[in-house]
């Protein structure tokens, strides 16, 4: 069994998980917040049987797309210590970032 964790935008997740969950995947929606950008992105939890994997991994590709986003990146003023502005910079955001880890023991109680 595999524990897919997915993160993705919170513009993809409703329909990620409505597509999910039509093919009979369990799935845990939870909020986060990405360290770069400080914004609000989505993580999935969906444990599946091995020979699931790459069906789930289709899912999420089909559904998720990666989109542009400004970030203000933080850089030191000149000749001024400790005195810091922000500049745009612009970023390519998703479709998702997944891992995918071996489960040891899946256990409802
Ligand atoms: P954030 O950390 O908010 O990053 C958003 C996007 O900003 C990233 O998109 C990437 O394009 C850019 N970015 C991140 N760190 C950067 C840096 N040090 N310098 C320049 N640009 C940077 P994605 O790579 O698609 O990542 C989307 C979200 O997935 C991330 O949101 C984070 O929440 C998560 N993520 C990505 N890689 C991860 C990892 N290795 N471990 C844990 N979470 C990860």
């Amino acid at each position: 069994m595999k524990l897919i964790i997915a993160i993705v935008q919170d513009e993809d997740a409703s329909r990620l998980v409505t597509s999910l969950m039509k093919e009979g995947f369990g799935v845990t929606k939870l909020a986060t917040t990405g360290g770069f950008l400080r914004a609000g992105n989505t993580t999935l939890l969906v444990g599946v049987d091995d020979e699931k994997l790459n069906a789930v991994m289709d899912i999420i590709e089909h559904v998720c797309k990666s989109r542009k986003q400004i970030a203000s990146a933080p850089t030191n003023m000149h000749g001024m210590n400790n005195m810091y502005t922000s500049y745009p910079v612009e970023v390519t955001v998703g479709g998702a970032t997944v891992f995918v880890l071996n489960v040891e023991q899946f256990v409802k109680l």
